[in-house]
């Protein structure tokens, strides 16, 4: 009999989005949490690459809320981490890194308006980068920022909605999405570290090279795919799908730990 998890992804569906909300860095953004050793964002040029990302999500189709910047959480910008949306709920997350837990409240305001929201509760931990939905099937990752609790908590939310999840070890990267994303409705891309990975095997793999792991954190926004410039070999990799891709910098971003998916909320 055929796996019921393969079977649902065989017919997985990639939603179509109307809408995302993202939020313009602060002043202080330089200050979040970083491990990339890129040096210091610079505000002024991430402003300029935030502008170019909204408008490339307009460009996608999608009507675009910007929230001005939260004094406090220079993290806030990447809206990703504070919430799940499915086409059912919203799950408003309780974010794995102390400094970012108080995001979640005014993400959770403007999601109200569009979902029902769920909330992860503590001793639960959950960050939006390490949730990548697949047609109605969630592959959770096990990161330094979503525990078993909080993926557990996810996967029950999900599930009252006739959807799957499987739980995945992050032991490279600091997102499950910094690695492995959809880049059609049976492809995914991701970096080497995950390019065996039993759960993923139902799936065609696009295994990028080591240098440019970075590149790993595509969008795929309603057959667009967005992707971090600078990264030529994906990009010819990509090309094989013949959909339109649209490169933006994001370099300040990355300087953060951050990148393309984190920056919005799609749905
Ligand atoms: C952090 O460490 O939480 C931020 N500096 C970067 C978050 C990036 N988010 C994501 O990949 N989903």
């Amino acid at each position: 009999m055929a796996d019921p998890i393969l079977s649902i992804i065989g017919n997985a569906t990639i939603m179509t989005f109307t809408h995302a909300i993202t939020r313009r860095p602060g002043k202080d953004m330089a200050s979040g949490i970083t491990t990339s050793m890129l040096g210091p964002a610079d505000y002024v040029k991430a402003l300029d690459q935030f502008d170019a990302y909204v408008d490339a999500l307009n460009g996608c189709g999608l009507s675009v809320t910007v929230l001005d910047p939260l004094e406090g959480y220079p993290d806030c910008h990447f809206v990703e981490d504070a919430a799940v949306v499915t086409p059912d709920i919203a799950v408003i997350t309780n974010p794995g890194a102390a400094s970012r837990k108080g995001e979640v409240p005014s993400i959770a305001a403007a999601l109200q308006h569009f979902r029902k929201t769920v909330w992860v509760q503590p001793p639960g931990t959950l960050d939006g980068g390490d949730v990548l939905m697949v047609g109605r099937h969630f592959f959770i990752g096990l990161s330094d920022r979503t525990n078993q609790q909080g993926a557990r908590q996810l996967g029950e939310a999900v599930t009252g909605f006739g959807c799957t999840w499987t739980p995945v070890p992050v032991a490279a990267g600091l997102h499950f999405k910094s690695s492995v994303n959809a880049v059609s409705e049976d492809t995914l891309l991701l970096t080497r570290e995950f390019a065996d990975h039993p759960a993923l095997a139902g799936f065609h793999r696009i295994v990028i090279s080591p240098q440019e792991a970075y590149a790993g954190n595509t969008l795929l926004v309603n057959g667009r795919l967005i992707m971090p410039a600078g990264f030529p070999k994906t990009r010819q990799q990509l090309q094989a799908l013949d959909r339109p891709i649209v490169e933006l910098d994001v370099s300040e971003f990355r300087k953060m730990d951050g990148g393309l998916t984190c920056l919005s909320l799609r749905f």
